[in-house]
């Protein structure tokens, strides 16, 4: 029986509703220590001196330590991962012996007996500080005389990278019919996972192995940096374990310095140290996303023809420079600029500089939403500019289905897809004639009622290595799986991904067992501790199905050939005359489909070796390492109808309607899980969240108090509808589906909201959509 396609229940879900998640905070190992940090609370101060007297000396703390002791034991700075020509990547130690430069930065740690005495000497550490000016802003901080942060970076300009069709985009916007133009900002979110970050670190004294305990989306690359750059403890003595992790959303990417400091502290003191972060700190030190300021324009021709588009954008990179974060304003935006459609001429280039606050890094998307953002919001103001219907005005410009592999003008060929038909669908899911009819009613009883649209593709599962390389990233985008079958026919899947929250313990399983012919009861997912699994790339872009999933696939392969070896040896058969079953989990002799071994029979027979063809090995194990040809093309096409209360400017959601194409489905429930969770978050981009400082740098939404997050309140109900246009790059046909909702939810809203004050001559308001903005942009309006 196929089980790919199938919605069966999340398996990792009984643990997790009975509280048996096993989370980093839960890790308590005898003897441990603990660690408390203190941050700074300016934005940007020289720091003249550290007394730590006091501290040293309160009850139960055991030391203090400063950023100059770290670096004076060797520890090295935190690198970047992804360099773009010419990146200035600043000196970044895990606690700033200088300076302190953003409101959260590391100046010092105490470890105590208990986490409060550690953090009651926190308090007691004295910090003179030499406030300087802060800057806070990408476009200020690039400004002649702007407050500079690193002596290493001159002006503050982390990089400029461009791409496309610079000439053609200029041409084509000039000698348009029509320009539409937008200024925008694409604000700063912070991730919020349900779980905070935490770190705990043993040292094994008589074999100088270390194992650290990290809530990390990568443990592997964790690794590798620690091992090869930061740390140094060699890789073969270095265990990292992320285990449960109570969700990412990108911010658990990043190599961050108490994955240097707790394991620094545990050999120092030899006993396990741990550190676990509130929710204040990880406010003010998780990294944080987006953050754009965009200068776009758009050309169109009489008949709604697109004919170019440009787009400068400054990026707000924070104060140092994070893990992966020059890729997020760089292949992974400016790539996606032309969207669904058949757009000849794109340019887009950016400017990244640092500021004082919080480093930024990958947010549930990274790049794309800020790219379908502008590509979105410019093709309504298009089809609003020409009096079209924003859907007819998408149609006439889509990509065709015939037309793929499409090759962009901005790097990407796109795998597949099927545009036209996704909004077809769209169409008939939302009755959207009925919809805009009766929108015309409300708006001729004077309700200010609007209808958005998006449709966007994003690009996931990063590859192949070479590739994204030449882009600038260090490593390679490949993913490992191995399968260990026992003897009694039950089966271990290694695989290098990390699933927190994704629900890989299921779908993971379904793959294996389609690919072995065995029931997904008798498989177990492993993943997360490089004990176990020697290598991998870890999860984020949406790549572990298309990348992981297939690495699993190919492994698979390996091992039924195995087993069709030993099978035809033991039945006494030709190799070429064998079958694998993959329905019943046996290989047969064609013809004869009792001459036959099933999948424990011959696990067994490869464990117990009494018979075994010449030259085979032993066991019953296989591994892949897997490097994708290329990314893969997921789509969707999402519709909401909002109302606007016009005394309040509070917007209600009545309808959202979406259909995705993320190619075959391994399991229906989880991807409809990924899709509403994605929606969600969008929609709070576009409605209510914003991660704010004010000119000093300090941080006004540091709490969840003032940071608004959505809540089921805030939506209706999401009515879902799956197109299958399968990949060709790997061969389950499989695309992401990870952040496909969070990419075309936020534009949809805005262009809903848009649509519903377009009577009033408004055409744009920054996100969040708070019911302040609106309202105050109603009172200045000239529709009333
Ligand atoms: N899936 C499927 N069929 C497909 C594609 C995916 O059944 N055609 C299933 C997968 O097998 C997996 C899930 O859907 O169980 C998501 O798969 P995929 O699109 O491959 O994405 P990843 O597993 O690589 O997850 C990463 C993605 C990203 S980048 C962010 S950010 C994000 C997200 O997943 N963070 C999350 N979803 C999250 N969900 C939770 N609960 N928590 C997070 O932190």
């Amino acid at each position: 029986m196929a089980y790919k396609g199938q919605s069966l229940k999340r398996v990792e879900d009984p643990r997790f509703l009975q509280g048996r998640g096993s989370y980093v905070a839960n890790i308590n190992l005898p003897n441990t220590a603990h660690a408390a940090i203190l941050h700074s609370p300016y934005a940007h101060a020289k720091i003249k001196k550290i007394d730590t007297n006091k501290a040293k000396a309160m009850k139960g703390v055991i030391g203090v330590y400063t950023g100059q002791d770290l670096i004076d034991s060797g520890i090295g700075s935190i690198p970047s991962g992804w360099n773009v020509p010419d990146q200035k990547n600043p000196t970044h130690y895990p606690i700033t012996a200088d300076k302190a430069r953003h409101v959260g930065d590391n100046i010092a740690v105490v470890v105590a007996e208990s986490p409060a005495e550690a953090q009651d000497a926190v308090l007691a550490i004295d910090v003179d500080y030499e406030v300087l000016p802060a800057v806070v802003d990408a476009k200020k901080a690039l400004e002649k005389g702007a407050p500079l942060l690193h002596d290493d970076v001159e002006n503050n300009q982390s990089f400029y990278w461009a791409f496309g069709t610079q000439e053609g985009s200029e041409k084509a916007v000039k000698e348009s019919d029509h320009v539409v133009e937008l200024e925008l900002r694409n604000q700063r979110l912070t991730a919020t996972a349900m779980e905070p970050r935490a770190a705990v670190a043993q040292w094994n004294r008589y074999t100088e192995e270390m194992t650290l305990w990290t809530t990390s989306q990568n443990p592997h690359i964790i690794r590798w940096v620690l091992s090869m750059l930061t740390l140094h403890i060699p890789e073969h003595k270095l265990r990292i374990i992320s285990p449960d992790v109570g969700g990412a959303f990108g911010s658990k990417i990043p190599h961050y310095p108490e994955e240097i400091i707790m394991p620094w502290l545990a050999r120092e003191l030899d006993r396990p140290v741990k550190w676990v972060a509130t929710r204040t700190v990880s406010s003010m030190t998780d990294t944080q996303g987006r953050d754009h300021i965009t200068i776009a324009k758009m050309g169109v021709m009489n008949d709604g023809t697109i004919t170019g588009i440009w787009v400068n954008t400054w990026a707000n990179m924070g104060a140092y420079i994070s893990l992966v974060a020059a890729l997020i304003p760089t292949a992974f935006y400016i790539t996606v600029l032309s969207g669904c459609y058949k757009i000849p001429n794109v340019w887009g280039e950016v400017w990244a500089a640092y500021t004082n606050t919080t480093w930024v890094d990958a947010y549930r998307g990274a790049g794309r939403p800020e790219g379908a953002y502008v590509v979105e919001r410019l093709v309504d103001l298009a089809a609003r500019k020409l009096g079209m219907d924003p859907l007819e005005f998408r149609r006439k410009n889509f990509i065709q289905p015939e037309d793929f592999p499409y090759q962009t003008p901005v790097a990407f060929q796109y795998d597949s897809g099927n545009y036209p038909g996704m909004v077809d669908m769209l169409e008939k899911l939302s009755d959207y004639k009925k919809l805009r009819a009766a929108q015309s009613a409300a708006r001729d009883e004077g309700r200010l009622v609007g209808i958005g649209i998006a449709t966007t593709m994003e690009s996931s599962g990063a590859a192949p290595s070479a590739l994204v390389g030449s882009l600038g990233f260090v490593a390679g985008l490949w993913e490992t799986a191995s399968l260990r079958a026992h003897p009694n026919g039950q089966v271990t899947v290694l695989v290098g991904t990390h699933s927190h929250g994704q629900g890989h313990d299921t779908t993971f399983a379904q793959i294996a067992a389609d690919e072995l012919g065995i029931p997904p009861e008798n498989i177990i997912i492993e993943h997360g501790d490089t004990a176990t699994v020697t290598q991998g790339m870890g999860t984020y872009g949406s790549r572990s199905t298309a990348v992981g999933g297939t690495a699993i696939v190919k492994a698979a392969v390996k091992m039924r050939e195995k087993m069709i070896k030993l099978a035809a040896h033991q039945l006494e058969a030709a190799v070429e005359d064998m079958v694998y079953d993959q329905e019943e989990g046996k290989v047969y002799v064609k013809g004869s489909p009792d001459k036959s071994m099933a999948f424990a029979a011959l696990c067994f027979g490869a464990y117990q070796a009494h018979n075994l063809p010449e030259g085979m090995e032993p066991g019953m194990e296989t591994t892949s390492y897997y490097d994708p040809s290329n990314f893969t093309f997921p789509s969707s096409a999402h519709l909401s109808q909002v109302e606007i209360d016009k005394a309040t400017g509070e917007v209600t959601i009545q309808k959202y309607y979406a259909v995705e194409d993320v190619g075959n489905i391994i399991n229906p429930m989880i991807v409809e899980g990924q899709i509403q969770g994605g929606i969600a978050q969008g929609i709070g981009q576009a409605l209510l969240e914003g991660t704010v400082y004010d000119d000093n740098g300090q941080l006004l939404s540091g709490s969840m108090m003032n940071y608004t997050v959505p809540r089921a309140t805030h939506f209706p109900n999401f009515e879902l509808e799956q197109q299958v246009t399968p990949s060709p790059v790997n061969p389950l046909g499989v695309k992401g589906v990870g952040e496909l909702g969070t990419i075309t939810s936020t534009p949809t809203l805005v262009n809903a909201v848009m649509d519903a004050l377009a009577p009033m001559g408004i055409t744009h308001i920054d996100m969040p959509l708070t019911s302040e903005k609106i309202w105050n942009a109603i009172q200045s309006s000239n529709g009333e």
